[in-house]
């Protein structure tokens, strides 16, 4: 018997037969995924893992959380820094607590079933289709590139705009309650910030713009959160929520900068110090 391929044996392929790339049904998912990325910058591939490896996903998950870095930050929805300066009332002048904290790349095990996910090419190309880019590689970023979420009982990961244009994330364990990802699509466009909508919800007065996701462990979501303000709501009960971020871009060779990393995971590594001395990014855009 033929050896299975990552795909078959972490993915429900029977829903997603994305192991064999001339398979109609993985086409078809392409195309739904697709339909609803242009419609609202997000779509979730429920029951993306097989169903009987999700208890699996969830305590890997609950073994490598001890690993997060914690540090609640001053941020706000821009994520530029709290001094530059805005008119009165522009909505990057409110201040959220950001008290959610990721497990670095360097602490999830190449076993575990989110980092085999995470580099395997069938299923980068399977993204990279449903997003319609032609190139997708992996953070050249030894932290960043893949990260466990953990949002811990009262602490929330508030509202903000995503620097990359694309994310891949996948829930391997709720919280009891709260801990809901929320999203408001297209809420401001490359053209517009549109920030009366903007503030109207982070001030708590936009629920015309909000939709609410309740995810599964296991479920795929893709999501286009430079344009689509989102957050995850606060975390209640008495159980961390745990969600895996796949980082990836379109162009290869990116890493973050040194200042970033120190922020988000407490620790730089030389890769981070020798890409500061040779900028890989393509643009001078803030972070
Ligand atoms: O953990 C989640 O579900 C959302 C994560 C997120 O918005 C981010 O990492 O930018
Ligand atoms: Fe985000």
């Amino acid at each position: 018997m033929a050896a299975l391929g990552v795909l078959d044996e972490i993915v429900d392929t029977a829903r997603y037969p994305l192991a064999d790339a001339a398979d109609p049904g993985r086409d078809a998912a392409v195309a739904r995924a697709r339909a609803e990325l242009a419609a609202s910058g997000c779509t979730v591939l429920r029951g993306f893992i097989r169903p009987e490896l999700t208890a699996t996903l969830r305590a890997q998950g609950e073994a490598m959380a001890p690993h997060a870095h914690y540090e609640v930050e001053r941020v706000n929805a821009y994520n530029i820094p709290l001094d530059t300066e805005l008119p009165q009332d522009h909505p990057g002048r409110i201040v959220l607590e950001r008290g959610n904290a990721f497990v670095p790349r360097d602490r999830i095990p190449l076993d575990a079933l989110i980092h085999r996910l995470y580099v395997d090419a069938g299923f980068q190309r399977f993204v990279a289709d449903c997003f319609g880019l032609a190139e997708l590689h992996e953070f050249a970023d030894p932290l960043a590139g893949l990260c466990l979420n953990v949002v811990a009982p009262g602490m929330s990961h508030p509202w903000h705009f995503d620097t990359n244009e694309f994310t891949v994330s996948m829930l391997t364990q709720p919280a009891e309650s709260g801990g809901i990802f929320e999203y408001c699509p297209n809420i401001r466009t490359p053209d517009a910030e549109n920030l009366d909508d903007v503030r109207a919800v982070l001030t708590g007065a936009g629920e015309r713009s909000i939709q609410r996701l309740v995810l599964r462990p296991g479920d795929l979501q893709l999501f286009q959160g430079r344009f689509s303000l989102h957050r995850v709501s606060p975390v209640a009960g008495a159980r961390q929520r745990h969600s895996a971020i796949f980082a990836y871009t379109d162009r290869p060779g990116v890493i973050g900068t040194v200042e970033r990393t120190r922020q988000l995971f407490g620790r730089v590594l030389p890769d981070h110090l020798a890409a500061a001395a040779d900028v890989v990014r393509g643009d001078r855009l803030l972070d």
